[in-house]
C-alpha cells in the first residue's frame, strides 16, 4: 500500500518501513504517526513479514514531534484527543523492529527510536530530548524509556539540557546495541532483520516478550515467566527441528 509520508520496502522476510518527509527531517505530523501505523498494521497482519526495520534518511531518523504543528495545541487538545495511545502502536508489535537510526534523533523522534526493540546508529547519529528548549518536557515515553536504557544521571542532563549525545556516547551508554558506518546502516540492519526472521518466529515473538517482561516486573517474577515461555518452547515444531539440526550438523529449516 502507498502512504503521503512513508516509504515501504520489503526485502524477502524483511519490510523496510521508511519515514519520509524530507522538507522537515521527518517530523512526526499527525499524518506521519497515521501512515506509521498503518504501514506497522500492514506488516503486522502479513504473513510472510518475519521483522520489521524502522528507519529515516541519512540526515534525521526524525527530528521530532512536528513543532509547527503543535504549538497552538491547548492541553484540551492533548488530554482528549488522546495522542499519546496513536505513538505507541510500535510498542504492541508482536514481530520484532529494529530502528535504524542515521542523523538526527531527536525529542519524539529519539522516543520512537527507543520504542523499537532495538536501536542500530549510523556513525552519524544524534540523539537528544530537546523538549526542555521548547519550554515542555519529553511526552511519549522519553523520561522513562531513556532513564531505564542510559540510567538516572545520563537521562537527567540530557532531558534538563536538551544537549544531544553522538552515535558513539550513546553505544556507550547502552541506547544503542551497535554503530555502523553511515554507508552501511541500512545494508547491514537488513542483514540483521534477515537472520533474525531466519529463526523460529514463536521463538523470536516469545523472546521479546519475556525480555519486555524485565521492564515491568520484579525480577523473580520476571524469572517465572520465562521459565513458563522457555518450557513453551518444548511445545513447537521448531524446538525439535532446531535440536534435531544441531544433531544431525546440518542449518535449521524452521516452520513456524
Ligand atoms: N518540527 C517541525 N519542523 C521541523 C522540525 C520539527 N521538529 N525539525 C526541523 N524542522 C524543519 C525546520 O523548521 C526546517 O524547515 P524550513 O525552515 O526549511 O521550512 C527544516 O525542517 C530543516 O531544518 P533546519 O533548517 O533547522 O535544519 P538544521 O540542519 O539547521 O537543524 C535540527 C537541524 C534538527 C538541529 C533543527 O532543525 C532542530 O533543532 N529541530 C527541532 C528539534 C526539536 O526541538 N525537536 C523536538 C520537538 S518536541 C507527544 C509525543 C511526542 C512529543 C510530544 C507529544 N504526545 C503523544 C502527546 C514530542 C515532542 C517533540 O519531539
Amino acid at each position: 500500500m502507498a502512504y503521503e509520508t512513508v516509504l515501504t520496502e520489503t526485502h524477502g522476510p524483511v519490510r523496510l518501513i521508511r519515514l519520509n518527509r524530507p522538507e522537515a527531517l521527518n517530523a512526526l505530523s499527525v499524518q506521519l504517526i497515521k501512515d506509521l501505523n498503518a504501514a506497522l498494521d500492514e506488516a503486522e497482519a502479513a504473513q510472510e513479514i518475519r521483522c520489521i526495520i524502522l528507519t529515516g534518511s541519512e540526515k534525521a531518523f526524525a527530528a521530532g514531534a512536528d513543532v509547527k504543528e503543535m504549538q497552538s495545541n491547548t492541553y484540551l487538545d492533548g488530554y482528549l484527543g488522546d495522542f499519546v495511545a496513536q505513538w505507541e502502536r510500535v510498542t504492541q508489535m508482536r514481530k520484532p523492529v529494529i530502528a535504524a537510526v542515521a542523523g538526527f534523533a531527536l525529542g519524539g523522534g529519539s522516543e520512537l527510536a527507543m520504542m523499537c526493540d532495538f536501536i542500530l546508529a549510523a556513525d552519524n547519529a544524534k540523539f537528544g530530548q530537546p523538549e526542555i528548549k521548547l519550554g515542555i518536557l519529553p511526552g511519549a515515553g522519553g523520561t522513562q524509556r531513556l532513564t531505564h536504557l542510559v540510567g538516572k544521571s545520563k537521562a537527567m542532563e540530557l532531558c534538563l539540557t536538551g544537549r544531544m549525545m553522538d552515535a558513539a556516547e550513546a553505544e556507550r551508554a547502552g541506547l544503542v546495541s551497535r554503530v555502523i558506518p553511515a554507508a552501511d546502516l541500512i545494508p547491514e540492519a537488513i542483514k540483521v532483520a534477515q537472520a533474525i526472521a531466519g529463526m523460529s518466529l514463536p521463538a523470536v515473538m516469545m523472546a521479546k516478550e519475556c525480555i519486555n517482561r524485565a521492564y515491568e516486573t520484579t525480577l523473580s517474577e520476571g524469572i517465572r515467566f520465562e521459565r513458563r515461555v522457555f518450557y513453551a518452547t518444548f511445545a513447537t515444531p521448531d524446538q525439535k527441528e532446531g535440536m534435531q539440526a544441531f544433531v544431525e550438523k546440518r542449518p535449521p529449516a524452521f516452520k513456524s
